[in-house]
């Protein structure tokens, strides 16, 4: 299994994405079980991916086919991750904010928590605070899930709430904040109701905001 393991960081970090999938697939054979994949091995070989990218080893195209190679072998665990026999737990619409491409971890959250019962609405990436207004307007919505990646686009978070505040609708929704560079502090100055560090936290947060049992 360690060999299978390997080969599957190995391929992430060199963005080898059929090598990847066919790693995963072997793990699984195995009997390995998908959230320690998950967190054990692919989360880790995309941040030594970022590491690379830091120190100059790696530029942008080798950032784009690792993160090709992630969504491909994420894309084969994520049946085993949304498995679900859970009572609906609420409406989520969930994003990455408005300039911020990065999607991987927003996809992620989006998959645990629909795992646990909730009904996600993704809006994808390079979302502006306006359509996140406008999906809360349409009703039905619990929480809004709000993902960035980059320091620079932290700002429109605050953006998105302040609209959701401009628009009368603040106090329908709960609103979670998560991406690397976020924190239970940058989340409470910008009048989010909570801030979770991974997908697995995304999740027990949500049940909290609405109230249901971990
Ligand atoms: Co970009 N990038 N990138 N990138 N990229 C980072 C984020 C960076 C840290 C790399 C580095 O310098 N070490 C750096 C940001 C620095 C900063 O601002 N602090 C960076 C940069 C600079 C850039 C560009 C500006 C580069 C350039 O153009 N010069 C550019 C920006 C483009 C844009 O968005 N406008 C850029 C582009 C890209 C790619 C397109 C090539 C690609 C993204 C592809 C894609 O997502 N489809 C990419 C990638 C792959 C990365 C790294 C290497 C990996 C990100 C990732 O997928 N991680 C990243 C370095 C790193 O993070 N170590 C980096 C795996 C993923 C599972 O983790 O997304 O953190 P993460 O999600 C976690 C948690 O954060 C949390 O849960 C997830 C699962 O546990 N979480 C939430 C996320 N959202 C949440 C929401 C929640 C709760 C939890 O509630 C709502």
């Amino acid at each position: 299994m360690k060999d299978v393991l390997d080969a599957l960081k190995k391929a992430i970090e060199e963005g080898q994405a059929k090598d990847a999938a066919r790693a995963v697939r072997a793990a699984l054979d195995a009997g390995a079980e998908p959230g320690a994949v998950l967190r054990d091995v692919m989360v880790p070989a995309m941040d030594e991916v970022g590491r690379r990218y830091e120190c100059g080893d790696y530029f942008l195209p080798e950032m784009l086919i690792s993160a090709r190679a992630m969504k491909e072998a994420l894309a084969l665990l994520r049946p085993r991750l949304v498995a679900t026999d859970v009572k609906p737990a609420g409406t989520v619409v969930a994003g990455t904010v408005k300039g911020d491409l990065h999607d991987i971890g927003k996809n992620l959250v989006c998959m645990l928590l629909e795992g646990a019962g909730f009904e996600v609405r993704d809006l994808g990436v390079d979302v502006a605070p306006e359509k996140f207004v406008d999906a809360v307007r349409g009703g039905g919505v619990n929480l809004v899930a709000l993902s960035a990646l980059l320091t620079t686009t932290l700002p429109n978070m605050k953006v998105t709430i302040e609209q959701l505040k401009a628009a009368g609708l603040r106090d329908k929704v709960g609103v979670m904040v998560g991406g690397a560079p976020v924190n239970d502090r940058l989340a409470t100055e910008i009048g989010a109701d909570g801030y979770a560090e991974d997908a697995a936290g995304a999740v027990a947060l949500a049940r909290r905001l609405v109230g249901v049992p971990a």
